[in-house]
């Protein structure tokens, strides 16, 4: 465990200094978690699944769904007989640098790629799950939307059907054109009926779902035609305007709410496509575990199920991503182990679970020890109903994408279970939000100036400068600091 996470066990915003200094004291004597021993049994295989775009609360297992009618039966099901991560989130809310805190289980200032523009070096890539388990005698393949670039990706995959691009929604096979996600469940079963018996094997498919353009398969198009979805609740003027930033108005952001919201039809057809893309991606997880049932592979396959990042819904007057409200980062993830006690099935957990969290939970389960270099940590002993202490706090963290005629206000923050709080760091003066979660979810009164969370700020603020000085000591040397 490094020094953040260490940090991170122990911070609890609304504990005195010397129950911090305690707690210190405690794991400066403890040290280094020992990794939690797998269970004994023929080496897992492994099943990652990862949406694009989909919220935390676009499943119909949710504890509160988007709407009533979204049904999502596979991904219910996954979570029915797995435990399902209630408080998931990504600490970078954007596509393919989500991905590759996914695959390498670091914040985007340690691996170092932080757009399209750039890829995961080799000496990066050959730190990612995948590449640990071939060096181990994986045997690996990607689908779909991958978008790292594809320097050694050769000496990581043995099958690398997917690209660095965002992709197209329909693939022409020559027979005529199918949905990305009925592809994937056809490409994920070809790959599935070729592995061995004597070699296990670790299967990521990335899905293009739900992402803009909003391309449902033909199947699902008519689907919610009668339903009235209603306008989210902190889609307001006031709301925006509480934001009190000038910025915000030349903002992606802001540009994607009212691209989305032309008129009337427009944000409906933009709702409704968005949630239809979100039932082919059911209905391919669905067809993908069937597969491994049907090849009898389920009873030794971790299944992992998340999404990138999230979506803002007209949520304060903004859509699009890349922020740091809660609608931007929360995610779904849950996690099928077949070795997993019974009595943990189906469990709903509340403890903080992260994107950078997916890799050292599958090279635990592999039995393999975590580079110390993971920012992450193992989510199997929540799985598992081992007495992990949850984590904390975590940091979040979305810089370097403001040279484009509607800029992203480059943010940083640290989010626990009880407080928010975000600094706008190309700002001058800079901007602080705060937001008392418990008492305010949706994050609509920014306490930052407010005399009576003074305190509270200056805890905050020094907890994010410890994140920050953590990290850039632990990227310098071995990649550019995100600035
Ligand atoms: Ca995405």
């Amino acid at each position: 465990m490094n020094s953040a996470q260490r940090l991170g066990h122990c911070f609890s915003m609304q504990v005195s200094l010397k129950i911090i200094m305690g707690c210190l004291a405690i794991i400066h004597v403890t040290g280094c978690r020992t990794a939690v021993k797998a269970p004994e049994r023929h080496r897992p295989n492994f099943l990652i699944l990862i949406a694009d775009d989909q919220r935390w609360d676009q499943l119909s297992c949710a504890d509160h769904p988007l709407i009533p009618e979204l049904k999502t039966p596979n991904m219910d099901r996954l979570a029915e007989h797995g435990v399902y991560f209630r408080n998931a989130f990504v600490t970078t809310p954007i596509c393919a640098v989500s991905r590759a805190s996914i695959m390498t289980g670091r914040y985007v200032s340690t691996h170092g790629m932080n757009h399209f523009r750039t890829s995961l070096t080799p000496d990066v890539l050959s730190k990612t799950y995948p590449a640990i388990l071939h060096d181990n005698g994986y045997r690996t393949g990607v689908l779909g939307k991958w978008g790292m670039g594809t320097d050694s990706t050769e000496k990581v995959f043995d099958v690398f059907n997917a690209w660095a691009t965002q992709g197209q929604y329909f693939h022409d096979t020559g027979h005529g054109k199918i949905h990305n996600a009925e592809w994937l469940a056809t490409e994920a079963r070809g790959f599935l009926a070729s592995c061995s018996p004597d070699k296990p094997f670790c299967l990521t498919v990335c899905y293009k779902s739900p992402h803009h353009p909003y391309q449902p398969d033909e199947r699902d198009k008519d689907l919610f035609d009668d339903v009235q979805i209603p306008k989210r609740k902190t889609d307001t003027p006031e709301a925006y305007q509480a934001i009190r930033s000038d910025w915000m108005e030349k903002s992606l952001n802001r540009w994607c709410y009212f691209d989305e919201r032309k008129d009337e039809a427009t944000k409906d057809t933009f709702e409704k496509n968005f949630l239809r893309c979100v039932k082919s991606l059911d209905r391919s997880v669905g067809k993908i575990v069937q597969t491994l049932e049907d090849l009898d592979l389920d009873e030794n396959t971790v299944v992992i199920y998340l999404s990138d990042n999230g979506y803002l819904w007209g949520e304060h007057g903004l859509g699009g991503k890349w922020l740091l409200y809660d609608e931007s980062i929360r995610v779904p993830i849950i996690i099928h182990a077949p070795g997993m006690p019974d009595t943990r099935r189906g469990k709903r957990l509340d403890n903080l679970a992260l994107n950078i969290d997916i890799a050292p939970t599958i090279l635990e389960l592999a039995g393999i020890p975590i580079p110390p270099d993971m920012d992450g940590q193992s989510l199997y002993p929540h799985v598992n109903g081992q007495n992990e202490p949850p984590r904390a706090d975590f940091f979040m963290e979305h810089v370097g994408v403001i040279d484009v005629e509607t800029p992203i206000p480059d943010s940083r923050g640290v989010r626990s279970e009880t407080w928010k709080y975000i600094r706008y760091v190309n700002m001058s003066p800079e901007v602080e939000a705060l937001y008392h979660l418990k008492d305010d979810p949706d994050e609509s009164h920014n306490l930052a100036d407010d005399v009576n969370y003074r305190d509270i700020k200056r805890q905050l603020r020094d907890r994010y400068e410890t994140y920050l000085r953590t990290l850039q000591t632990r990227a310098r040397g071995r990649t550019q600091f995100m600035n």
